[in-house]
């Protein structure tokens, strides 16, 4: 049996108290949990301060463009189905330049798992609005405060047709660990939204603000998760952040629908050239 540490290639450079060391450690923890080993997990980032997860975490690593981690990490598990692959995003982007990729991910339910640190704003860049901030949040691009209405992930996850919905926190790394040993072995798209603080440049949403604004879905002892509706109305109450397994659903893969032919899956063909029908191709290119 893998311990945590066999999954701790380096120790981070987050700010001390950032969100995402909590994220770290739970990763760590699923990935122990579902007996895994480094050789056989993909993490794909994008461009952030949470893109940093793949630099100290042991396991195959893709620092994919800014928004692009879900096309990179959709492309890898559909060469090698085998593999299980996270997909790792901050709100600014999965929700902002990503957002058409999360959505057409969800409605592919192609089998990997997403998880979005929501700390409710761009941290690299110096804490930018980002779609999560709140309207009259004041930032550094918005200094008399954000005008638009943020954005829900869970909320918007469920109307693309979302089939594992779960929203964590990196204040609760066991919870956590246990929704993203859940989405792992969920057959479809797993989207696991985390409510990370970011202690440098967000002065608001800290670790007090959201251990005061959440609640658990599943202290209300008749929430049923495979319940679209009720998953609908906790979503859309105005209220404090739902947070635990929202909405889970069992419908096919893209994979079940797409590879009939998954025990010969193209990681295993040889990919090697015919150089004369290539040159061909290209003639027809010049
Ligand atoms: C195409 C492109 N546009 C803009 C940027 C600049 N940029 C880098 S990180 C970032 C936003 C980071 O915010 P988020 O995705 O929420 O991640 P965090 O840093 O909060 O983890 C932006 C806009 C970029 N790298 N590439
Ligand atoms: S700037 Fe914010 S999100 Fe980035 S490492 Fe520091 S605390 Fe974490």
């Amino acid at each position: 049996m893998k311990k945590d540490k066999d999954f701790h290639l380096s120790d981070p450079t987050w700010c001390a108290g950032c969100g995402i060391y909590g994220i770290f450690a739970s990763l760590k923890k699923a990935a122990v949990a579902l007996d895994l080993d480094p050789e056989e997990l993909v993490l794909v980032t994008g461009i952030g301060c949470h893109g940093r997860l793949n630099n100290h975490f042991k396991a195959y690593g893709f620092h994919a463009l800014h928004g692009r981690a879900l096309p990179v990490a959709q492309g890898v598990k559909l060469s090698n189905p085998s593999l299980p692959v996270v997909a790792i995003s901050g709100d600014g982007d999965a929700y902002s330049i990503g957002l058409g990729h999360f959505i057409h991910a969800l409605r592919r339910n192609i089998n990997i798992t997403y998880l979005v640190v929501d700390n409710r704003l761009y941290a690299l860049t110096q804490g930018q609005s980002s779609p999560t901030s709140h309207r009259g949040y004041v930032s550094a691009s918005a200094p008399y405060g954000t005008k638009e209405n943020p954005l829900d992930g869970p909320r918007l996850a469920l109307a693309s047709g979302g089939t594992f919905i779960a929203r964590g926190f990196s204040g609760n790394p066991k919870q956590l660990a246990s929704l993203i040993e859940k989405g792992m072995t969920h057959r479809g798209f797993s989207f696991i939204e985390v409510l990370s603080p970011c202690v440098t440049q967000n002065k608001v949403n800290t670790i007090q603000w959201f251990r005061e604004n959440i609640t658990q879905i599943d202290e209300d002892p008749k929430y049923d998760p495979r319940n679209r509706t009720q998953a609908q109305g906790k979503l859309t109450h105005e209220g404090k952040i739902q947070v635990g397994l929202i909405y889970v659903d069992d419908k096919p893969s893209y994979e079940d629908l797409v590879m009939p032919d998954r025990d010969n899956p193209l990681v295993w063909n040889d990919l090697n050239p015919d150089i004369e029908r290539f040159e061909k191709i290209m003639e027809k290119f010049q």
